[in-house]
């Protein structure tokens, strides 16, 4: 099977930002990891260079339109090379294949009976390039979506029948509902398309900055709607109406967009895939829009993140691992430096680098350099079991289209290996004689490590690929067919020394972003603006799994004075076990059935050698403590927020 994969194409108005990193990262994460898969895949980006914001953007700065775009679409095409993006294709819609593809489109439509020509008045919104009705407007004159001022339009235009389309589209989405993900996303586009649907204005004569009409109908002074352009690109770029020589990718796997462009991708681009009488794609995966230091990003702020400039300071690949793993897909998100050292120093350098530095310098004392997994299977087999229960889980996590998740359980490996030797204290066992158990250990975290890499490897492939390197093997299909789908272990390791993958990062490596300074702040304000540096955004608040679990057995800790050992039903296959410092505030008997609130994404730790797998809520004041409960009986597992 193929897989054929999209970013949006990049307006050549501006320069990259981190949104647009943010939408190619992901989409290029999905790609490689259905490469390692073994799977044919296509990557598609690109730019979106006619229309008239690009026309107008040109003018200010007095160059050709066509030398204008060349510039700015060469800035994001190297931005892309030096990120190492795995593109099969960098599509251009002045690519003359391109425009021939899209008047192809025109023609099959208009021959259809779904374009006809009439006449359009209403409002437009050039930095969107959208049309809206007069009902629409904010105020009657500014745009409902960028808030913008919009200009009147009052021309001869080609419309498509988009109308037609209302009942087929809706049935579309009923009879597939993960065709837009997250699922909880639909909801708009449904009630946008039950409100009813104009036909759409899809030619223009007011500016000259497009694809030609086709020479078939004639009509020169019309040029294509830009969006009408943009979205063909999606099958121009296979081919459609010159060589078709790809078109047996399509339909997409996925095409990735931001929120904003949700509605073309789900109505317009569906509906006119229906009039060409093509399948249409599997899924619309929407992500959220990112904030800088909690504030909305834009030119005139001067605080909108360059990626370049994130990369070069803290590295392209520990970029790309925060922006997956810090906001869960589809859910605005934040970039502050605070959070991303926060996870380059705890998740990355403690938990991954600090593991394979372990693993170097004790293969180098114990066994120099040579690891065997010989008796790993007699001395892990239970940590081997966890292991591989975690690859198993992996998969769903990358079709959900949940790369946080997925980032969040891979990271459990690594809980596994920091764990396995702390618990093993393989430094004593080489003390005590116990050569062969000591060695096995070593072992059976070198094979973590070994896993792990490959299941990182789309997210962070340079970085894995040096940790594959110093554990002696090769990240491929192959390997990961072996190593992850077979779960065979890796015979003999000879373990290179490798510098530091993930040096701490002790402050911020990049100057901070201007504050916007109000500049009239009224007393109240001023006092509650310390409050407001401690606030976080509902995103961060949800990255909290917080759920209803039920006390199934309860133990006390016999030499604490403070602990409980609590098994606890969160709705999952096994009881979660709990080390809960309630000792002196319930007996285990009054526990048992009762229920809590649990937060249930805690890394695990070991308490008095005993691993906890989460953490009550609890609220204590001079009287004592008392937990926090639901005020009615819940299914386990519910989800609290
Ligand atoms: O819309 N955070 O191009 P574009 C996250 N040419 N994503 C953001 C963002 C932010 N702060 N700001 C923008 C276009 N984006 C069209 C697409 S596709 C056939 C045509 C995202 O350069 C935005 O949501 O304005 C969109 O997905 C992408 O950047 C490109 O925006």
């Amino acid at each position: 099977m193929s897989k054929y994969i999209t970013t949006p194409i990049y307006y050549v108005n501006g320069e990259a930002h981190i949104g647009h990193a943010y939408t190619t990262f992901i989409a290029d994460t999905v790609a490689r990891y259905e490469r390692l898969k073994g799977e044919d895949t296509f990557f598609l980006t690109g730019t979106d260079e006619h229309g008239q914001k690009i026309e107008e953007s040109a003018k200010k700065v007095g160059k050709p339109t066509q030398e204008f775009a060349d510039e700015i679409s060469a800035t994001f095409k190297n931005l892309w090379d030096e990120f190492g993006i795995s593109y099969d294709k960098f599509i251009r819609t002045t690519d003359e294949k391109h425009m021939q593809g899209v008047q192809k489109a025109f023609e099959v439509m208009y021959a259809k009976g779904d374009i006809y020509k009439d006449f359009y008045e209403g409002h437009y919104c050039v930095s969107c390039e959208t049309f809206f009705p007069e009902t629409q407007l904010i105020d009657g004159e500014f745009c409902p979506d960028c808030g913008r001022s919009t200009t009147v339009v009052k021309e001869e235009s080609y419309f498509f029948r988009l109308s037609n389309y209302e009942e087929k589209l809706l049935k579309h989405y009923e009879e597939n509902p993960d065709f837009i993900m997250p699922r909880s996303r639909a909801n708009e586009v449904v009630s946008f398309v039950k409100g009813g649907l104009h036909d759409l204005s899809v030619t223009r004569t007011s500016f000259s900055w497009g694809v030609k009409m086709p020479q078939s109908i004639g009509d020169e002074k019309h040029v294509m709607y830009v969006w009408l352009d943009a979205l063909l690109n999606y099958i121009t770029a296979l081919g459609y109406g010159t060589d078709e020589e790809k078109m047996h990718y399509w339909p997409a796997d996925i095409h990735f967009v931001g929120k904003d462009i949700l509605r073309f991708h789900a109505i317009y681009w569906p509906a006119f895939l229906m009039s060409l009488d093509l399948p249409l794609p599997k899924h619309i995966g929407t992500h959220g829009w990112w904030t800088r230091d909690g504030e909305k990003m834009s030119k005139s702020k001067g605080n909108v993140v360059s990626p370049k400039e994130v990369a070069d300071a803290y590295g392209v690949e520990n970029l790309r691992y925060f922006m997956l793993r810090e906001v869960p897909f589809g859910q605005d998100g934040d970039f502050s430096q605070r959070a991303f050292i926060d996870r380059i120093n705890s998740e990355l350098s403690n938990d991954l680098g600090n593991l394979l530095n372990r693993i170097i310098g004790m293969s180098g004392k114990y066994s120099d350099y040579v690891i065997d997994s010989v008796d790993v299977e007699k001395y892990h087999s239970q940590e081997i079991e966890q292991m591989n229960l975690i690859l198993d889980s992996l998969d769903a996590f990358i079709e959900n289209l949940q790369p946080h998740r997925y980032l969040e359980e891979l990271w459990r490996l690594f809980s596994i290996g920091n764990g396995v030797i702390q618990e093993y204290e393989p430094w004593v066992k080489m003390k005590n004689g116990q050569k062969d158990e000591a060695l096995a250990t070593v072992a059976v975290v070198a094979n973590i490590l070994a896993k792990a890499a490959i299941m990182l490897h789309p997210v962070m492939p340079n970085t894995t690929n040096t940790i594959a390197d110093a554990l002696s093997f090769e990240i491929n299909t192959q390997s990961y067919k072996e190593l992850v789908q077979e779960k065979k272990l890796l015979k003999l390791f000879n373990i290179k020394k490798v510098p530091p993958l993930f040096p701490r990062v002790e402050e911020p490596l990049m100057q901070e972003a201007p504050k916007a300074e109000p500049t009239t702040m009224k007393k109240e304000e001023k006092k509650s603006s310390k409050e407001d540096d401690n606030l976080i955004t509902i995103g961060q608040f949800f990255e909290t799994s917080l759920k209803v679990g039920t006390i199934v057995s309860a133990q006390e800790v016999v030499k604490s004075k403070k602990l409980l050992k609590l098994q606890i039903d969160l709705g999952e296959e096994n009881p979660r076990q709990v080390v809960a410092g309630i000792k002196e505030f319930y007996s285990p008997d009054a526990l048992i059935n009762t229920q809590v609130c649990v937060v249930a994404n805690l890394k695990p730790a070991k308490l008095m050698g005993m691993i906890s797998e989460g953490m009550l809520l609890a609220a204590k004041d001079e009287e004592g403590l008392c937990l926090i409960r639901p005020e009615k009986s819940k299914k386990a597992g519910t989800p609290i927020g």
